[in-house]
């Protein structure tokens, strides 16, 4: 039987395990990243660790996400990460370089390799036949040990593109389109891998806009072929030895496929507060917009600015829309200012922000009150714009011109005619943004510089046999990360803060969360289905660990964020049937009994102390997954294995 693209570099990784879906792999990690609102913690545990140099072929460090410094806090977190880099081996990217995935496309993202992230959009390397992987801080640091990475063998889907994008129909488009019809939870347990002719019309970085929103769908990543398309992206990246050919095997065998014939697709939006929350652009025509926001690891790239510029070039932005513009990175920036788009944008009356996250994170940039923001990330959850009742909408950067332009959602057909784009020879190469690491024989001199703000990792606590806790918090579907711990750009300084941090835990579904929890002692939380969707922020399972959350019951899971738990000795189950979800209440009293002969059998029953009612639970943990939750989390796991 033939391979698909994403097995074959399965196998050339394999550590553990049989390839079976389902069960547990483990890979050898090639390539790893952090961005600093997770890298401070994925360092912290790094150096607990004890391991002097990484172990990977590349590790990087970017600083983007955390980039307004209100205070001493993101200043003194970037020169601890920075100080950690060149100690241990890391390159470091400054603040201003850009926005990790962009810039690890650019620069480091090789065809065939493996690379975590501790970011959720880790994927976006996919576009460039990388096999990526969003991952907890606490994983990457593993990772950088020279430790494997555990998954789940998922299942492969397959994107069978066929035809050609019609002007003012885009990548983000095709995005869209795939999560109109999988839904946010629709690529759980998958990868999604892109094929068929229609994969020939597009550059490598619309493919990595598809790869990145291919998180949105939950799926454990996604990846695009590595062909001459891959070769002249490199190329231009002065970089085309990094290149292999990567394809499918003809009689490669998918569970699941889906055509879709770019030809036929129309400008599309995903409205408040869910990315698959799809509608046509034309059917929301006429709609007063207040904030157009444009940039994101989804759409910064040159190509994407580029079509800006041209778009926005002679034309002047509404009296009511304020018109914000991020380009990805540095050799972006750069690029546009050399060829005079940047004038052009600017001209036009946008708002120039620097190469990061910004808007997308909540760090500036926050809509009026009850404004409609248009914006070409990947995330419209509530409240993330950091206003609670923003209406965010996800557009292409063609939709999201048409709108900063007549102030009105538009379909960007109105425009005319597209403007035609062409992109340069060769990309403006200038790393002088990127710290190499100290050399190893200089390393032990290297101080680690840390400020007030970073506190001490929480203790972890062993998973008991017997567990009785209070209901603290029942919530419903598709809790994202961003409930659970909000981020922004009052909260994000105080990610090395946990006590700090974990008064903001649910604040947006419960104020009163994380005093009940901490009163509470040890607590369980019970969720619907998809819970913990969105982020790799472990700090949505550090902080409830923190607060005594002691176990997750839910319908299902998000991937990244089981793995989280798990990781830090919280144990997530699952209802054996989903309607007894309805038989448990805020505040009932809780019991667990025989959770050690639970996770070995894979069921567990729960005592509903309050109204007699019993319930079944189910898990399936690894070996490794119920020595890890007996340990009471990874880091403690990983030092007793160390002592053995
Ligand atoms: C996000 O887009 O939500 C983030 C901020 O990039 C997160 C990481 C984080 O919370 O630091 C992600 O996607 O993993
Ligand atoms: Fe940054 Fe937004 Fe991308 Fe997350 S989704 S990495 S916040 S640009």
């Amino acid at each position: 039987m033939g391979l698909t693209i994403a097995q074959k570099i399965i196998k050339s990784h394999l550590r553990s395990g049989d390839m079976a879906v389902g069960s547990e792999i483990s890979l050898k990690i090639d390539q790893t990243l952090t961005q600093d609102a997770t890298g401070t913690m994925a360092y912290l545990e790094f150096e607990t660790m004890g391991i002097d140099r990484v172990k990977t072929e590349k590790s990087v460090a970017y600083i983007d996400h955390n980039t307004l410094q209100s205070g001493f806090e993101n200043a003194d977190d970037h020169r601890y990460i920075q100080s950690v880099c060149k100690k241990h081996g890391i390159y470091f990217s400054r603040p201003g370089n850009g926005i990790c995935h962009q810039v690890h496309l650019e620069r480091f993202g090789k065809p065939g390799k493996t690379l975590i992230g501790s970011d959720s959009h880790t994927p976006t390397g996919g576009g460039i036949g990388m096999l990526a992987f969003g991952a907890g801080g606490l994983d990457v640091a593993v990772a950088m040990g020279g430790g494997a990475y555990y998954i789940t063998m998922p299942k492969m889907y397959k994107v069978n593109l066929t035809g050609k994008l019609n002007p003012f129909v885009t990548a983000k488009d095709v995005s869209l389109e795939v999560l109109r019809i999988l839904s946010v939870k629709g690529g759980v347990g998958a990868i999604i891998e892109w094929g068929g002719e229609g994969v020939k019309t597009l550059s490598v970085p619309e493919r990595a806009t598809i790869t990145n929103m291919g998180t949105e769908l939950g799926a454990t990543t996604s990846i695009f072929p590595s062909d001459e398309i891959t070769r002249e992206f490199l190329k231009k990246e002065g970089r085309e030895e990094d290149y292999i050919p990567l394809a499918s095997d003809e009689d490669a065998v998918y569970d699941r496929i889906i055509d879709i014939d770019l030809s036929s697709l129309k400008p599309l939006i995903a409205c408040p507060h869910s990315p698959d929350n799809i509608v046509t652009v034309e059917s929301l025509k006429g709609t007063k917009v207040d904030q157009v926001c444009i940039g994101s690891c989804t759409n910064s790239s040159l190509f994407d600015m580029l079509k800006v510029a041209a778009l926005l070039k002679g034309r002047t932005i509404s009296d009511s829309v304020s018109l914000s513009i991020s380009p990805g990175s540095k050799q972006v920036l750069t690029m546009l200012a050399d060829c005079g788009a940047l004038s052009d944008i600017i001209a036009s009356g946008a708002r120039v922000l620097e190469c990061a996250c910004g808007p997308c994170i909540g760090m500036g940039f926050s809509p009026n009150s009850a404004g409609v923001s248009l914006r070409t990330f990947n995330r419209n959850f509530e409240g993330r714009s950091g206003t609670k009742d923003g209406k965010v909408y996800l557009v292409s950067p063609e939709t999201a011109v048409a709108a900063a332009i007549t102030g009105e959602i538009t379909d960007p057909r109105e425009l005319g005619i597209m403007p035609e784009v062409t992109m340069p020879e060769s990309f403006l190469i200038n790393d002088t943004a990127i710290i190499p690491p100290a050399d190893e024989k200089d390393s032990k001199d290297i101080e680690v510089l840390r400020g007030p703000n970073i506190k001490k990792f929480p203790e972890e606590k062993k998973q008991q046999n017997c567990l009785s806790a209070e209901l603290v918090l029942k919530v419903g579907d598709n809790i994202t990360t961003d409930h659970i711990m909000p981020a922004g750009a009052k909260i994000l300084p105080y990610r090395s803060n946990i006590p700090y941090l974990s008064k903001f835990c649910f604040a947006v579904c419960d104020e009163s969360f994380s005093e009940r929890a901490l009163k509470a002692g040890e607590s369980i939380i019970v969720g619907g289905s998809n819970y913990g969707q969105g982020s790799s922020r472990e700090h949505a399972a550090l902080v409830p660990m923190y607060l005594g959350v002691r176990c997750v019951i839910a319908k299902s899971f998000a991937r990244i964020h089981v793995a989280n738990l798990i990781n830090a000795g919280i144990m997530p189950l699952t209802f054996k049937n989903a309607d007894d979800y309805d038989k448990l209440s805020q505040s009932d009293k809780l019991k667990i009994d025989n959770i050690y002969a639970g996770m070995d059998c894979g069921e567990m029953t729960l005592e509903n102390i309050s109204n007699g009612e019993k319930i079944e639970l189910v898990c399936s943990f690894t070996e490794r997954q119920k020595a890890i939750l007996k340990a009471g989390g990874l880091l403690s796991y990983t030092r007793e294995a160390g002592d053995k």
